[in-house]
């Protein structure tokens, strides 16, 4: 049987912010529970001067039963003892969007084309993740190149998610709104 234990999922090795900086286009995502980002998910990672992570984000979202609107989010992280785990506390530019606090691992990057993160909400007694969310990120808003996906599809099944993802799609809902908080 596989090995579910969060503890035991690896994470991108020596993992460089630096390298990872930028712009990120999620193509594909699994949900946790509750109320979540929809589509139109794009997320720019920033290292600052004293070396710390943070991060922006926009994606649309449902709220009140029926509210559609752009999301848009901050983050900074709290490094840990591993470079590629790290906490992230986040809230929303309007007080009525979500806050909290997340791990936030970066399971396998190339800096370049690709990445899948992991984020575990609520874990089980025995170790294994009741409430996870997953984005998959591309550099390219078009999706991931074949070579990718392949490597992707190891990486989803490693840290027991295969299946459990829906593509994100992109089409502009959020490209214009709100343009002060962007970046
Ligand atoms: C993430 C990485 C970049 C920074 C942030 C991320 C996550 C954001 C959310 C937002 C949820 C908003 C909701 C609003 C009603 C992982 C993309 C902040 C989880 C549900």
């Amino acid at each position: 049987a596989q090995d579910c234990r969060i503890e035991n999922f690896q994470v991108k090795q020596d993992f460089d912010r630096t390298r990872y900086a930028g712009t990120w286009y999620a193509v594909g995502k699994k949900d946790p529970e509750g109320l979540f980002l929809l589509d139109n998910v794009v997320a720019q990672f920033t290292v600052e001067e004293d070396g710390k992570m943070t991060a922006t984000a926009k994606g649309r979202v449902v709220i009140l039963n029926n509210w559609e609107m752009c999301a848009h989010m901050f983050a900074t992280f709290e490094d840990t003892d591993n470079p590629a785990k790290f906490r992230m506390k986040y809230w929303g530019a309007a007080s009525y969007l979500q806050t909290g606090n997340d791990i936030h691992w970066v399971i396998d990057t190339d800096y370049d084309n690709y990445a899948i993160h992991y984020s575990c909400r609520l874990v089980d007694a025995d170790g294994t993740c009741l409430d996870s969310y997953s984005f998959v990120f591309s550099r390219h808003p078009t999706g991931l190149r074949p070579e990718d996906q392949v490597i992707i599809t190891q990486k989803k099944t490693d840290i027991c998610l295969l299946g459990k993802y829906r593509r994100v799609s992109h089409n502009g809902f959020c490209d214009n709104s709100d343009s002060f908080y962007q970046q």
